[in-house]
């Protein structure tokens, strides 16, 4: 791929994999996936989820709520999970199979202990950027190419963020799967064409 393209690697840690706190089903058929394209590319960037304990989008935080249920935060809505992803972690780290040495950097979100981020590039309170959109910019990137975990959410996000900062921005559908919850995927795949993300198979890279 040009030197002016990203692969970006949204999540691809062992609380989204089978077995993890936060599963995305058969999330571990994308590390294969990923491994091999990466090698098409000069520029990657990994994302890792990274909260705090007692995260406000963990269930365990809100008294009476359970998990994938949905509450009103200061920001909009949230849905509530697993506790997953806490920093520092086993269930926070990189699938042990993901083989991607040459990645450039990792980006961690979702540390703030009172917001969200599904998005590397803006945090869920639509306010706070984590510096990715600027990091590119001055890397001269132009093209970001999206997979990991989870489609609906931190793929689908990311994707919807990095064509509003101004990227040419792409989805790899079978380097990603979905958490699927609530129409979650329906209304991600529909946001992404609205916004004109388009989705292509790893086959065409
Ligand atoms: C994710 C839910 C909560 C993701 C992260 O990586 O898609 N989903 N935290
Ligand atoms: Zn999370």
């Amino acid at each position: 791929m040009s030197p002016d393209s990203l692969l970006l690697v949204i999540d691809v840690q062992n609380d989204f994999l089978p077995g993890g706190a936060l599963a995305v089903p058969r999330g571990d058929e994308v590390v294969a996936v990923i491994n091999r394209i990466a090698r098409k590319f000069e520029n990657v960037i990994l994302t890792q989820d990274w909260h705090t304990p007692n995260h406000v989008s963990f269930a365990s935080s809100h008294p009476g709520k359970k998990p994938f249920e949905t509450t009103q935060l200061a920001y909009g809505a949230q849905v509530l999970w697993p506790d997953h992803c806490v920093q520092g972690t086993r269930g926070a780290d990189f699938a042990a199979a993901l083989d991607v040495p040459h990645a450039q950097a990792i980006v961690r979100k979702g540390y703030h202990a009172h917001t969200d981020s599904y998005s590397a590039f803006v945090e869920a309170d639509r306010q706070t950027p984590t510096g990715l959109a600027g990091l590119l910019r001055e890397r001269g990137i132009t093209t970001v190419y999206c997979c990991g975990l989870a489609t609906d959410f931190c793929v689908a996000w990311s994707a919807l963020d990095a064509k509003a900062a101004g990227f040419e921005t792409y989805v790899i559908e079978d380097a990603c799967r979905a958490i699927d919850t609530a129409g979650s995927l329906a209304a991600a795949r529909a946001a992404l064409a609205q916004a004109g993300v388009a989705f292509v198979t790893s086959d065409a890279l």
